[in-house]
């Protein structure tokens, strides 16, 4: 039997004891440090709440001067900066818009009708009115009539300008000279609203954004008049030539018509819209082509609703059937509606800001050798005015 001796025994206790000290030494340690800690935190608190710290947040990305991309999933959360459509939209609500639609063509070619089906609505009177006193005149003597359309909460103010007369008399020799005129007219007015000093806050805009040319369906080729018409307009207002009443032509007629009419363009070089060169980008083009391979468009117009397989349609009903306005394999109405109001409405407005007018503008303040440097913006106006 090993015999534990004294010494042995005592070293053990004395070791042991030695450990103890250690570990409530090393415990009043750890909460001193931990209520130091927490007594710094909580001075740093205070400091932060009194503006004495500042708080860097780590950023994702380090630019070092140059403009870089943060995208949606670098973000630590949801910052809500597409929340600026919300409002962007319902400012426009708000405070609605204006278009401006003129129409031009020989009378009879069906301009009220179609605007009419255009917005589904009476916004521009029909001529063969029974009244007398209604009739009007056959010179060219451009008519506006504005109306306040609103769908979905949505507020137009869409005024159409009305060219009755025009191509009606024997000797239409500058007959789109009063159709320039009102069209420059309106960007000279919107230009001296521009230039006063105390601005309104909304510049009231009666520019024509859009001229719908009507061709009669004559199957043949673009007359003189239809050439000299849209190559002295093209330049100052977008052009958007149809085909009036194309329920008079066949199919084939149609398909042929529409080719000679391209070839017309092209060869005296007649710009309509939309224009090649204003395109945005790629699919910005790719869009247009299409538009582009397909004008002018064959429309048919109607006020009259009928029965068709137990719905209503929009159309024309003849003896030997009805020719439905909105059928894509009838006409190409929805063609005409789709680029004038659902998908280039805003793109009309914008050509007609910063292309028409902005080239009317530039124009306008070099004859009068004006500057716009600083204070002789004043100075344009006046000289303007006078
Ligand atoms: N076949 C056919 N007739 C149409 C079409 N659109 C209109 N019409 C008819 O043509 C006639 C003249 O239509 P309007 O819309 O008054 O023609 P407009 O060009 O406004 O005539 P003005 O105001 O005199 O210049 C009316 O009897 C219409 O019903 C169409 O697409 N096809
Ligand atoms: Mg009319």
């Amino acid at each position: 039997m090993e015999e534990v001796k004294p010494s042995a025994v005592e070293d053990k206790a004395a070791a042991e004891e030695a450990v103890e000290e250690r570990v409530a030494q090393e415990k009043t340690e750890d909460s001193t440090a931990q209520n130091k800690e927490t007594e710094e935190r909580e001075v740093d608190v205070e400091r932060e709440m009194e503006g004495e710290v500042e708080v860097v947040t780590p950023c994702p990305t380090e630019s070092h001067g140059l403009q870089g991309t943060i995208k949606g999933h670098d973000l630590f959360g949801y910052v809500g900066i597409e929340a600026v459509l919300d409002q962007m939209r319902r400012k426009t609500m708000k405070a609605g818009f204006e278009f401006n639609i003129m129409v031009v063509g020989q009378s009879g070619l069906g301009k009220s009708t179609l605007v009419n089906t255009l917005f589904k609505s009476k916004v521009s009177r029909k001529s063969c009115s029974p009244n007398y006193e209604e009739k009007i005149s056959k010179t060219v003597k451009l008519q506006s009539v504005s109306h306040v359309i609103e769908e979905k909460g949505v507020k137009m103010k869409l005024t159409v300008i009305d060219t009755p007369g025009f191509g009606d008399q024997i000797n239409n020799e500058n007959c789109w000279e009063p159709i320039v005129s009102y069209v420059n007219e309106q960007y000279e007015r919107y230009l001296k609203e521009e230039l006063y000093v105390n601005r309104k806050p909304r510049i009231p805009d009666t520019r024509v954004h859009c001229c719908v040319y009507f061709l009669p369906a004559t199957g043949h080729w673009l007359r003189p008049i239809d050439v000299e018409f849209m190559k002295r307009l093209g330049k100052i207002v977008s052009i958007v030539p149809i085909i009036a009443k194309a329920d008079t032509l066949t199919m084939e007629e149609r398909q042929e018509f529409k080719q000679r009419i391209r070839q017309d363009l092209n060869a005296n070089g007649i710009r309509v819209y939309p224009q090649t060169e204003y395109d945005e980008d790629p699919e910005d083009r790719i869009l247009n082509d299409k538009i582009r391979e397909n004008i002018p468009f064959a429309v048919v117009g109607t006020d009259k609703e009928h029965q068709v397989n137990g719905n209503k349609v929009l159309g024309r009903k003849t003896k030997w059937g009805i020719i439905e306005v909105e059928n894509v394999a009838h006409c190409e109405f929805t063609n005409l509606r789709d680029l004038l109001i659902r998908s280039h409405l805003q793109d009309l407005k914008d050509v007609t800001h910063n292309i028409h007018y902005e080239t009317f503008r530039v124009r306008r303040l070099n004859e009068s050798n004006l500057t716009v440097h600083g204070g002789s913006v004043l100075c344009a106006q006046t000289m303007l005015f006078l």
